[in-house]
């Protein structure tokens, strides 16, 4: 639409073309107010019944909640306006009427469902609190893409429909591909890894990853968005540094740009950024042991045992923050990782845990072909299968270390969000495959 003004740039003494939806009328009697609505904010049109033809005040006051209209008119100060103007119109179109009936109500005072919000994304997104978690999302992204260049990262896309899964066979998505089995890939995993031993060096991705759990809880996708680094030359600590990187640019730029939106949400921009402190690193022994100690858990964990939700909550309590957990067993890490070689059981992988979840895998990768063909033995995977991988072991592969993490974890532990759903536009889960 040419010459048309953003609600938040009207300014008094100007001629404007303002378009929106049609946030709410009010009518007082002798005059009534029209409140439009744009990805700006608001603005309101007032309509002095005896002072405009009858046709005009019809037309802009008879619209239905939601409609989408066009004014063309003068804009005025006007102190109780909420913007401090107000547009004194000269010509309303309706250009797309709303039905009267709405299955949610856009300005909040009517309280949704998340099912019904989630069906109704596109009136849900007209809300100040869910638009405000997509402009944070979006954001937090940018920061994190912004940090990954300082650091050297060059962006890469890989396939999503892979011959092979890599985190467990269960977790996979079969498809078919011109009458071959395929699957829809649950992680960038190997070929960020093969990324390494290229030209590249040093890779970053944020893409969807697809996994068929059957899980259904509040922080579990069935499509999410991994954002994955890995690096040539680097150890498991070093990728660790550039994770916490990561995550402080993200919330550093989120509280510097998204003041209006964590006002909306409730959030003190002030208070937003991350501590200083670097995030604590504990190896997976001290973290059984703390978890222990806490004298919260049902049931005490034994070498082996993967943190159970309630240990992690437990140490989420006991440190509230981030925090890392390093050294974990190698029995339940994947083939890629590799472990010490002064003591097999343990290997260079690490989490990042927020309090109320696990928010990055990662570690120093099994560069040497040798123990990574046995590791998959050991895991009971087939190397033959992984062949396109592990023979590019065999020309030259440097030792090299990565991580991944979910954009929709890092948003609703950012925003402690009660359920991940609310952190992604179109959520796949068991039992949603539409919209
Ligand atoms: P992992 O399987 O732990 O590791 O996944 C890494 C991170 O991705 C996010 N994530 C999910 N988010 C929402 N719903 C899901 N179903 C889901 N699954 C995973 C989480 C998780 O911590 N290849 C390794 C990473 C690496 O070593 O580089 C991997 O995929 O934030």
């Amino acid at each position: 639409m040419q010459d048309r003004t953003y609600a938040a740039d009207v300014l008094a003494g100007e001629s404007v073309t303002i378009a929106g939806w049609a946030h709410e009328i009010r009518d007082l009697g002798g005059i009534a107010f029209l409140i439009l609505r744009d990805t700006t904010g608001r603005i309101q049109v007032k309509f002095a019944k005896d002072e405009l033809p009858d046709d005009l005040v019809e037309t802009g006051t008879g619209v239905t909640r939601e409609s989408v209209v066009s004014v063309v008119g003068e804009a005025e100060a006007e102190e109780r306006a909420p913007t401090g103007v107000e547009v004194v119109p000269e010509e309303v179109d309706v250009l797309a009427p709303a039905e009267p009936e709405l299955p949610l109500d856009p300005s909040g005072k009517v309280d949704a469902e998340l099912p019904t919000r989630l069906d109704n994304r596109t009136l849900d997104l007209r809300s100040a609190e869910t638009k405000a978690i997509f402009s944070i999302r979006a954001e937090a992204l940018r920061a994190v893409r912004e940090y990954f260049r300082e650091v050297g990262c060059t962006e890469i896309t890989t396939p999503k429909i892979v011959a092979t899964g890599t985190e467990g066979g269960t977790e996979l998505f079969p498809i078919t591909y011109f009458g071959r089995e395929a699957f829809m890939n649950q992680s960038p995993q190997l070929f960020k890894q093969l990324m390494v031993a290229s030209g590249l060096e040093r890779v970053c991705e944020i893409g969807p990853i697809f996994r068929a759990e059957e899980h259904n809880t509040p922080r579990h996708l069935n499509e999410a968005t991994s954002i994955d680094f890995e690096s040539a030359f680097i150890t498991h600590h070093e990728a660790m540094d550039v994770c916490e990187g990561t995550l402080r640019a993200a919330y550093d730029a989120v509280a510097t740009n998204c003041e209006a939106e964590l006002d909306v949400l409730g959030y003190d921009p002030a208070e937003f950024a991350l501590a200083d402190d670097a995030f604590p690193r504990l190896t997976y022994e001290e973290a059984i042991e703390r978890a222990n100690a806490t004298g919260e858990l049902t049931e005490q964990l034994t070498w082996g045992d993967d943190l159970t939700t309630e240990a992690e909550h437990a140490l989420g309590n006991a440190i509230d923050g981030h925090y890392f957990v390093t050294d974990w067993p190698s029995e339940i890490k994947p083939f890629y990782i590799q472990d010490y070689a002064e003591d097999p059981d343990v290997s260079k992988g690490f989490d990042l845990m927020h309090p109320r979840m696990e928010l990055v895998s990662g570690g120093q990768r099994e560069h040497r072909y040798e123990q990574l063909v046995e590791g998959f033995e050991q895991q009971g995977l087939d190397p033959e299968a992984f062949d396109y991988y592990t023979r590019m072991f065999r020309y030259g592969m440097p030792p090299h270390a990565g991580w991944a993490y979910g954009a929709e974890r890092l948003v609703t532990s950012m925003l402690d969000l009660p359920n991940i759903r609310e952190a992604v536009l179109f959520p796949r889960d068991k039992q949603r495959l539409s919209p």
